[in-house]
């Protein structure tokens, strides 16, 4: 089934179904607040479209040695693990865009954000005007997504150190399942 699913994700473009995505909440914290600080929320536009803006700052100097933890999670009783789960230098990967599940999250919000460069990072970090639609394009790519509540945890670590995280929380409607 891992496999199989795997390979959809690979094959994505060639199986075209559409999902609808929107966004339920956001979370978005430092961990050690004497190392930055983030702000982040979910603005409506109107009924159907939302959209999700984040700021970073860091306060100790330009950010290098970046890993992130993604995990995609389904609602089941409380959040739990869906599939994806890794780990990942983010300075490696902003160099050499090699691994198909980081460049599917990345190119998510690639468009979006002045992350678009390699490590160091010696400015504020911004994520501007998210939409949804973003999300949507990227779930046409998963069919066996079942209709749900679905979040992306994803913690960021400096120097191996969690500094920060953000948890996007989402519904998924209208996926070929249903
Ligand atoms: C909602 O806003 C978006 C973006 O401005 C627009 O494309 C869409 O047509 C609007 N939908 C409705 C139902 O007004
Ligand atoms: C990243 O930080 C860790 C912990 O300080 C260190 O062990 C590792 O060598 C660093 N890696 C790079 C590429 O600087
Ligand atoms: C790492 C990465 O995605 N770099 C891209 C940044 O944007 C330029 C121009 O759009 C692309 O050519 C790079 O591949």
């Amino acid at each position: 089934m891992e496999t199989l699913l795997c390979k959809w994700i690979l094959l994505g473009s060639l199986m075209i179904c559409h999902a609808y995505v929107t966004f339920t909440n956001l979370k978005c914290v430092m961990v050690d607040k004497s190392f930055g600080d983030v702000k982040c929320h979910i603005k409506a536009v109107n009924r159907t479209h939302k959209y999700i803006d984040l700021t970073a700052r860091l306060f100790k100097g330009p950010a290098e040695n970046v890993t992130v933890n993604l995990k995609l999670m389904r609602y089941d009783h409380g959040y739990k693990p869906f599939f994806i789960d890794l780990s990942y230098d983010a300075c490696k990967f902003m160099k050499n865009p090699k691994n198909p599940f980081v460049s599917s999250f990345y190119n998510t919000f690639k468009k979006n954000s002045n992350l678009n460069h390699t490590c160091p990072y010696d400015h504020d970090l911004i994520v501007d005007k998210l939409y949804t639609g973003n999300l949507e394009r990227n779930f046409d790519n998963f069919p066996s997504m079942m209709n749900g509540d679905y979040a992306f945890f994803t913690e960021w670590f400096m120097n191996k150190i969690q500094r920060a995280y953000v948890n996007v929380y989402f519904r998924l409607t209208g996926s070929r399942d249903n």
